[in-house]
């Protein structure tokens, strides 16, 4: 299968092509208001219509006294509250299928910090490491300016991937529009979420939490690759990501910041 490709596109509409079953869900919910708001305006705009053409001063000389009428009252109450029901329902499913995964594969833990991601992978060795973004002027030809980190996140096709997010300074925001991953990284509490690529591809987010003045910096790369390169992938960042205690031979769960980030002042 060809992979994809989640990132924004010029003049596109609507929302990005789905790489997973949650977005899935997503997309077919926002096609369900998408129709309702259709049919809304297109009955609201002829009634107007109707009584603009009909009840004008010319056609209607004598305006009609009636200040209530039982039966359209129900009906504009009924109805409406109808509509909001048949919104309502996949709305509080689609919201308990994103809470949490049920038989995840394994976790990655997400700690937001002011200005980048730091990823923790538990079940494969506890490895953790920063994923920074890549700087306009380090872009190589064919990525995308304000998308591309150095680091990006691996994940097994197909995997449930359980997502655990919390804040390291302030409240930022985990998002993946293909995917449909969105949890809020909150200092002091951990949330969950969970994720799966059906399909290999490079799924682009970022940062959607105003959470500074450098908040750009913060984008998100996710690639979805067949289960043997994943696996090399993490056996290979075990030691890439390893450092040892100053003084000691014991080995640290996470890298230190090895590249400070510069600041937006030093790029203008
Ligand atoms: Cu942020």
């Amino acid at each position: 299968m060809e992979p994809m490709v989640g990132a924004p596109v010029p003049w596109a509409m609507g929302l990005q092509a789905s790489g997973g079953p949650i977005k899935d869900a997503i997309g077919s919910f926002n096609t369900l208001v998408f129709n309702i708001i259709v049919a809304i305006t297109i009955f609201v705009a002829l009634l107007l219509a109707w009584c603009i053409w009909r009840y004008n001063a010319k056609r209607n000389p004598v305006p009609s006294q009636t200040s209530h009428h039982t039966g359209l009252e129900i009906a504009w109450t009924v109805i409406p509250v109808l509509i909001l029901v048949v919104i309502a329902i996949p709305s509080f499913r689609l919201i308990y299928y994103q809470d949490r995964a049920r038989d995840a594969d394994f976790t990655i833990n997400v700690t937001g910090h002011q200005w980048y991601w730091n990823y923790r992978m538990p079940d494969h060795g506890n490895f953790a490491f920063d994923s920074r973004p890549v700087f306009d002027e380090d872009l190589t030809p064919g990525q995308f300016r304000n998308l591309e980190v150095d680091e990006p996140l691996l994940i097994p096709v197909g995997a449930t991937v359980r997502v655990l997010t919390q804040g390291a300074d302030v409240i930022h925001s985990f998002f993946i529009p293909s995917l449909g991953v969105q949890r809020y990284n909150i200092p002091g509490r951990t949330l969950e979420t969970w994720m799966r690529a059906d399909r290999p591809g490079t799924f682009y987010g970022q940062c959607n939490q105003i959470c500074g003045t450098n908040h750009w910096f913060m984008p998100i790369v996710i690639r979805a690759v067949p289960q043997e390169e994943f696996n090399a992938w993490a056996e290979a960042a075990r030691t890439r990501f390893a450092h040892t205690i100053p003084g000691t031979n014991a080995p640290a769960l996470a890298a230190p910041a090895t590249n400070p980030i510069r600041t937006a002042a030093a790029q203008q």
